[in-house]
């Protein structure tokens, strides 16, 4: 049993636990890949598998983990909502290196300048996130680029521990998701034109900035090649663009 196979195990049955979930499709060659890495008796076989589900509201719920080795474990957890919701993204990326663990878990909004989002979507966890805090101390530097995508209650932690990561992360992992399903269970779609526009430029902001700055771009193409690094980007793991209808004759400008 690898660190984060208990996380995505958890993640997926209290998911289905809780939604309407069906199959997400993942484009064939991109469900499961391996390669070596290393050299000599060093050599460990690198293991990425993805996961994908879909529910009415949720567009698509996916994950991509790699299994590395002792040093080597990666999962990245992500839950893009439907385009007609305004619900933030649940993103957890819970990364091991050789240089230890970095840990990621947010509900990352869609409006962070807007007052009365943070009020709806940010505020009620915050309790939560003051409580994991105390025992996963900030995490320091990170993009400040980043920001605007993070919330309040961005989780983002260092631990030295692996001990740490088993419970203190996975308990975190766990009440981030059950507070993100409550949202999702009471949230409503969103007709308003204008609104919706904004959302869909929200969404594409967010998965446009993921896919150029993906921290693991770099350790993918070394284990699995440049063109099949960027195929799983832009068709699996940040596969908004290629979703969308293409726009009518008459908005083309
Ligand atoms: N990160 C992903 C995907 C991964 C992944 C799809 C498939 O978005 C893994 C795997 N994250 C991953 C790896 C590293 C990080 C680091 C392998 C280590 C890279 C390295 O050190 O070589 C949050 N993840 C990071 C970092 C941050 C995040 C801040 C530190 C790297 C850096 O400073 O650039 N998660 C990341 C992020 C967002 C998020 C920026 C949202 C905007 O949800």
């Amino acid at each position: 049993m690898t660190l984060y196979q208990p996380f995505l195990d958890y993640g997926i049955d209290y998911l289905k636990s809780r939604l309407d979930v069906s199959d997400y499709p993942i484009p064939a060659g991109f469900d499961r890949k391996n390669a070596m890495t290393g050299k000599g008796d060093k050599q460990v076989e690198v293991l990425t598998t993805s996961h994908g589900f879909q529910s009415p509201k949720l567009r698509q719920i996916r994950a991509a983990h790699v299994q590395g080795g002792g040093s080597l474990q990666v999962l990245n957890f992500v839950i893009f909502p439907h385009l007609n919701y305004d619900l933030p993204f649940f993103g957890a990326d819970l990364v091991t290196l050789p240089g230890g663990h970095l840990i990621a878990i947010d509900m990352q909004p869609l409006f962070s300048g807007e007052p009365a989002y943070q009020e709806r979507y940010s505020t009620p966890i915050l309790p939560m996130f003051h409580e994991y805090q105390a025992h996963l101390p900030w995490g320091g530097d990170f993009p400040e680029e980043a920001r605007a995508f993070f919330s309040p209650a961005f989780l983002w932690t260092r631990p030295q521990e692996t001990e740490a990561v088993e419970t203190h992360v996975f308990g975190a992992f766990k009440d981030y998701l059950k507070a993100y399903l409550n949202f999702v269970d009471r949230a409503e779609p969103i007709t308003d034109p204008q609104r919706l526009e904004e959302i869909k430029q929200a969404q594409l902001r967010y998965v446009r900035y993921r896919s150029e700055k993906d921290p693991a771009r770099g350790m993918l193409k070394r284990f699995y090649g440049e063109e099949w690094t960027e195929e799983y980007i832009h068709g699996f793991l940040f596969d908004l663009e290629r979703k969308l209808p293409a726009p009518a004759h008459s908005e083309v400008v």
